[in-house]
């Protein structure tokens, strides 16, 4: 595997983002419930944080939203009718079921699938594992059409494998690429695979969370393993500490971030942190690389300022010259304990720049940047293999933006979802997206 690069496939945020509330465990998702949101505005926002890392030499590229609202469950629920019926029942007499069919929550695409890069796999071939999101019913539906984009934009099967998701049921419970991180010395050679879960069906060893619920299952992290064919001796399982979880931490990736031989983290992230970090160490070992950990303390950050600040939540990436970059939410300067600890993080010496970025948008449904991108890493011929459409060049910015400008609302409140041109305005604006990315079939006959 010779020149590989990390692809950022950072989630295009739909004309539909909206607070409802529906997101139990995830913090801010709560706080935001029945606020108004501004689409048109989130979707800019991604798209700037899209080009900040493109001008800097990052590769990036764009994962489409989803058709909204989801009529075939709207169908499947028991509504009736035309589309305008079946919103307007769903309006009268279950809003929240409603606002599940309309959510666009499949803008966080770090939780789109699992990706293991050609290097760690047994037939040489990127896998990808679609996740079942099943713990939550507005992201369960997610899976159908994510398949449908990873299989149109992977399509060249002697380069890529699309696993379809989980089996949809407690025991599998798998919320993608946040909770699974690889280490490797350079992206091009073999590196090791960390996957982080919650809870465990039939390990009784297990203490799950008392409060809020762990999303992902020690099977479905097997499963996934198992799947992409990863060495046993490079794959680590560890498990997240629950009092975290039952603190908002809802996937790994809001305690932890790793790239390349770094591993930053909080803590109190794991249940046993010195195993955790001896096992990476190890295994590190084994493919001639050494582990640089910065450790945060609690004493430093607290886990209540981790996730209010979304400090973990930021994007570690390597940068063209080999040094390290962090871009990191700009609510991190709004907590105390995080700005002053961001003061000094430049001392460690491992991380050779710092960036924020606005996000606001969508960190009110507690998605920061690491939330909104799913790393992939590929060589040149992969890339070159996989479909050219998304991309990201200034050119294709210009043309989201205009389009975002010209479909997008600004103000979406939960009384908006009853209004059927929503629908209707939806419809027109991802017609015209699947052109812009040259994916025509995209959203037909599901
Ligand atoms: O699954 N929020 C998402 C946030 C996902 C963040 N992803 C990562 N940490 N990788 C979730 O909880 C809120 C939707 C609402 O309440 O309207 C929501 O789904």
């Amino acid at each position: 595997m010779k020149n590989a690069r990390e692809y950022n496939f950072d989630g295009l945020v739909g004309p539909t983002h909206n607070y409802a509330g529906l997101s139990f465990g995830n913090v801010a998702s709560f706080l935001s419930a029945n606020k108004a949101s501004n689409p048109k505005e989130a979707a800019l926002q991604g798209l700037d944080k899209m080009r900040m890392l493109a001008q800097r030499g990052i590769a990036q590229a764009v994962l489409p939203p989803q058709d909204r609202p989801n009529f075939r469950l709207l169908r499947q629920l028991g509504f009736k009718g035309t589309e305008a019926q079946m919103i307007e029942a769903a309006a009268r007499t279950a809003p929240i079921l409603l606002a599940c069919a309309y959510s666009a929550a499949s803008m966080w695409t770090a939780n789109a699938a699992t990706v293991s890069p050609s290097a760690d796999t047994a037939d040489g071939r990127v896998h990808f594992t679609v996740a079942n999101l099943n713990t939550k019913l507005h992201r369960s539906f997610e899976c159908v059409q994510t398949e449908r984009t990873l299989r149109a934009i992977f399509y060249n099967e002697n380069y890529f494998s699309v696993h379809q998701a989980l089996p949809s049921t407690p025991v599998f419970g798998d919320e993608g690429a946040a909770n699974h991180t690889r280490f490797c010395s350079e992206y091009s050679a073999a590196g090791i695979e960390l996957f982080v879960y919650g809870r465990s069906e039939w390990d009784a060893h297990i203490v799950s969370p008392k409060k809020f619920p762990a999303r992902q299952s020690k099977e479905a992290s097997n499963a996934v393993a198992r799947l992409h064919g990863l060495d046993e001796s490079r794959t680590i399982f560890v498990q997240q500490n629950p009092d975290v979880i039952d603190l908002g931490v809802f996937h790994n990736d809001v305690i932890a971030v790793g790239n390349g031989n770094l591993f930053f983290y909080h803590q109190e992230a794991f249940v046993n942190e010195k195993v955790v970090i001896e096992q990476c160490r190890t295994a590190l070992q084994q493919v001639a690389a050494e582990l640089r950990a910065i450790r945060v303390d609690s004493a430093q950050v607290s886990v209540a300022d981790a996730v209010t600040s979304y400090l973990f939540n930021s994007q570690l990436l390597t940068k063209p010259d080999g040094k390290m970059m962090l871009l990191v939410p700009q609510e991190c300067y709004q907590n105390r304990a995080v700005s002053a600890y961001l003061a000094n993080l430049k001392s460690y010496d491992a991380i050779d720049e710092l960036l924020s970025i606005d996000l606001r948008q969508s960190m009110c449904n507690g998605g920061g940047p690491a939330c909104l991108r799913l790393r992939v890493e590929l060589t040149e011929q992969q890339a070159n293999a996989m479909h050219q459409g998304i991309i990201f060049t200034e050119d294709l910015y210009a043309r989201l933006v205009q389009w975002v400008k010209r479909h997008y609302r600004d103000v979406l409140l939960p009384e908006d979802l009853a209004d059927p041109i929503l629908a209707l305005e939806v419809q027109s604006a991802l017609a015209e997206l699947s052109e812009i990315l040259d994916l025509p079939a995209l959203y037909t006959d599901l």
